[in-house]
């Protein structure tokens, strides 16, 4: 029984890990981290201007709003906080400096 239970667990834990918002205590980041890998196209763990501006369309569609690419621009000027042309995780996570 011990081994059926080992490989339950196993199963269980492949499930788990399946939906990362479950396992992480602060859903709130995993779901960040869901959706960011979600857009990031070639998985190198940041946002280029293209996988950024697709993100934004998504977005902007569902909304059903217009200009979507001009917006993706100006936000990846904000986002992007080093200037390195890619938003990273942390960068996508910052919240936006309010003066
Ligand atoms: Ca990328
Ligand atoms: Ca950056």
């Amino acid at each position: 029984m011990r081994t059926y239970k080992a490989i339950l667990s196993l199963v269980l834990i492949g499930m788990v890990g399946l939906s990362p918002v479950v396992i992480a205590g602060n859903t709130d980041d995993a779901k960040r981290q869901a959706y960011f890998n979600k857009w990031d196209a070639d998985g190198d763990g940041q946002l280029n201007s293209t996988e950024f501006t697709a993100m934004v369309s998504a977005q902007f569609d569902k909304k059903g709003k217009p200009n979507a690419e001009a917006e993706a621009e100006k936000r990846f000027g904000r986002k992007d906080a080093d200037g390195d042309g890619f938003v990273s995780f942390d960068e996508f996570t910052q919240k936006p400096k309010s003066k």
